[in-house]
């Protein structure tokens, strides 16, 4: 029997600041009917497809910023998705802002996690890779700053035993570096499911801006093909609050080839049959890791800058 799985991308465009939740998870139910209408059986959302994309300001009011994470995950404005992937027999992928709290501490991650068609936590992740500052950069037109509002994941790069094969999960700028792909395609993964909020603008690099969406394509075919995966990869796209996020969300085969993608910069449903069974034509020849790999020379992959 072949282990194709019908997977929808499910792109969503702007969420404004101040769109209620209930908004924002309602338009992800549509989007989720229309899915299960078109025979998907896993649901993937942006990153942090709950809010807008918050860590474009600078905020010192703690209250005001707590107000854009999750402290329980499914809270009650959530758990309608919960309860809809349910009764539809659907699993999903949803980014969000999570706050842990250990004793006094609280701890924030930018946060996916993998439900099953039963509506059961499958797996979780936490972003490893935080772009931009952890400072107020004031004569930037947006901030961008994930590294004050979030701590790097403590959970590693995770592969899960779900929808009867192995499943991973990053989150944007991991999508960016080898090292994600390679950590999971070490564990055999074979889908990984990924949201991003990419700005068109790079303030650091505006003489990049044009080449944002061949960026975002390269990083995740390379890491299709060098690891022999499928990659699923849906944006949070649009002007938000004035920043322009590409959108171009898109399914790509473990050969590499983007098989669908997403053409406006809304709230779309793009859906593929991803044959599982087919990584094996690239994980069991060019990139057999067992077989073709030297690690004896490939240390300085993993050593720490000092
Ligand atoms: N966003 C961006 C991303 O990695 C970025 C940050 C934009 C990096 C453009 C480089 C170029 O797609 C998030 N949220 O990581």
């Amino acid at each position: 029997m072949n282990r194709k799985i019908c997977v929808a991308a499910a792109q969503m465009g702007p969420i404004a600041r101040a769109e209620p939740r209930e908004s924002a998870v309602a338009r992800m139910m549509d989007m989720m009917r229309e899915s299960h209408g078109r025979g998907a059986r896993l649901v993937v959302f942006p990153e942090l497809a709950l809010t807008t994309f918050f860590p474009r300001w600078w905020m010192e009011d703690e209250t005001e910023l707590d107000s854009f994470y999750e402290e329980e995950m499914p809270g009650p404005t959530v758990a309608p998705l919960f309860e809809l992937a349910r009764r539809l027999e659907v699993g999903f992928c949803l980014g969000y802002a999570e706050i842990v709290r250990e004793g006094n501490r609280k701890r924030r991650f930018n946060t996916s996690i993998l439900v099953d068609p039963a509506g059961r936590v499958a797996g979780k992740y936490r972003k490893v890779h935080l772009p931009g500052h952890a400072n107020h950069e004031p004569d930037w037109s947006f901030q961008h700053l994930e590294k004050a509002y979030f701590e790097p994941g403590d959970l590693g790069f995770p592969v899960f035993d779900a929808f009867d094969g192995r499943v991973g999960m990053c989150i944007c700028n991991d999508r960016r570096w080898p090292e994600t792909y390679r950590v999971m395609g070490l564990q055999g993964v074979e889908i990984v499911l990924l949201g991003y909020n990419t700005p068109v603008h790079y303030p650091r690099a505006p003489q990049l801006d044009h080449l944002q969406n061949f960026h975002n394509h390269l990083s995740m075919q390379a890491g299709a093909y060098q690891n022999g995966t499928w990659v699923v990869g849906v944006a949070k796209a649009g002007r938000e609050e004035g920043c322009d996020l590409i959108g171009q969300s898109c399914i790509v085969a473990p050969t590499g080839e983007i098989v669908a993608m997403c053409t406006t910069l809304g709230d779309e449903v793009i859906v593929a049959d991803c044959d599982l069974d087919r990584c094996s034509e690239i994980q069991d020849n060019i990139f057999d890791l067992a077989l073709h790999r030297q690690p004896q020379h490939y240390g300085l992959i993993s050593a720490t800058h000092d």
